[in-house]
């Protein structure tokens, strides 16, 4: 069940129900490809977090540990001890971005494990076997993330086989939702709209793929090499022509920045990699813009992290103390990264609703950008 309970401009605040829990949007899913986040944070450190969804990947899991090992350890959820709602993606795009010598057919993509080479075959009704294995929350649609830049005949051609393919989807979908051995049989799927820069394209999908009734929509195929511009303007051209009364998506995005003008366009679910990829370089977001911890600044800075941030991490530890557990390769000073940078990026959509429930966003976002360009 999804509600939308206010909107400020083309904002959205809304709320997700679903059988593992709520999701209040917008909400920012952290990134749990195997099941864990990197830099040996705990599902318990998540939840101090208090974030609100975790996502992992259909392609990993299906390597190793294999979804038959998650299916007979009672699912992702219960394998990961997480108890809240699990989105996975559908591999389609870690097959296009992780796999050696892959090959497109008509009934799916052959393509050697990044693991041990071997080769795999997946397909739509693969996809939907394996989610259904792991027996998320949500799952998504098994599509092809074409390329940046591609010919118009590329992508014509790839955006209507993502079209049959999730016919294909859906009809799996509801036949393993019907049998009794499935973990969760309540399984939602997402649609993914794909067509690149190619706004005719995006729209003739969006409105092909909104008749299907699904359970949500994603924008795919964005933060693939096209300018910030141009993908904020096919967010807006598009977001028109997918449901109203259903979630919205947008894959892989982004910067802060990027999540505050997507949200501005109507979006409620994000996922990136930055938070915990940046903080493992180095790198922590505040209110005040990025620090590099390996500048030799902070070499006695006794201050936290960010001095606005009530983290677990920011509550305990200087930045003297993490920029030396970083130097000498220490586990902890990873964790302490990740964690502060998780934080960082829930907070801001903790912020952004309640922007938007007092109806402020505009003021909110103004703000937010300037206070973060001030360390640049
Ligand atoms: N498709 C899928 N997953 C994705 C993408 C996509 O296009 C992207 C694009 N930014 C990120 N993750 N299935
Ligand atoms: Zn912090």
């Amino acid at each position: 069940m999804y509600k939308v309970l206010c909107k400020d401009g083309r904002a959205k605040r809304a709320r997700l129900e679903t059988v593992h829990g709520t999701v209040e949007t917008p909400v920012f899913m952290n990134v749990g490809t195997i099941g864990a986040i990197k830099g040996a944070v705990s599902t318990r450190d998540l939840e101090e977090i208090e974030t609100q969804i975790m996502l992992c990947n259909t392609y990993h899991l299906h390597v190793r540990p294999g979804d038959d090992v998650v299916y007979d350890m009672g699912g992702i959820r219960k394998f990961a001890v997480w108890d809240r709602p699990v989105l996975t993606d559908s591999g389609g795009f870690q097959v296009f971005s992780l796999a050696g010598l892959r090959k497109i057919k008509e009934e799916g993509v052959y393509f050697n494990s990044h693991i041990d080479g071997h080769r795999i075959f997946m397909g739509p009704e693969e996809s939907m076997q394996i989610q259904s294995h792991l027996a998320s929350t949500i799952a998504m649609a098994f599509d092809e993330c074409p390329p940046h830049p591609a010919t118009r005949k590329y992508m014509q051609d790839s955006v209507d086989r993502t079209t049959r393919w999730l016919e294909r989807c859906q009809k799996e979908m509801k036949r393993l939702n019907g049998l009794e051995e499935t973990l969760n049989p309540h399984q939602l799927l997402f649609g993914i709209n794909q067509g690149g820069t190619f706004q005719d394209i995006r729209i003739e999908h969006a409105k092909r793929i909104s008749e299907m009734n699904l359970d949500g929509y994603a924008l795919g195929g964005l933060a693939v090499g096209e300018t910030h511009a141009e993908m904020y303007d096919v967010i807006e051209k598009t977001i028109d022509y997918l449901p109203e009364d259903k979630p919205t998506y947008l894959m892989g995005v982004g910067t802060p920045q990027n999540i505050l003008e997507s949200v501005e366009r109507g979006v409620d679910f994000f996922d990136c990699v930055y938070p915990a990829r940046n903080g493992r370089h180095g790198h922590a977001y505040t209110n005040h813009g990025k620090l590099n911890l390996f500048n030799a600044k902070y070499e006695r800075d006794d201050r936290p992290l960010d001095e606005d941030c009530g983290c677990p991490v920011c509550r305990r530890y200087s930045r003297a103390y993490i920029r030396h557990l970083l130097k000498a390769k220490e586990m902890l000073g990873l964790r302490c990264m990740v964690t502060h940078n998780l934080w960082f990026y829930n907070h801001l959509m903790e912020e952004i609703r309640e922007a938007i429930e007092q109806g402020c966003f505009q003021e909110y976002k103004k703000k937010k950008l300037e206070s973060m360009e001030e360390l640049k």
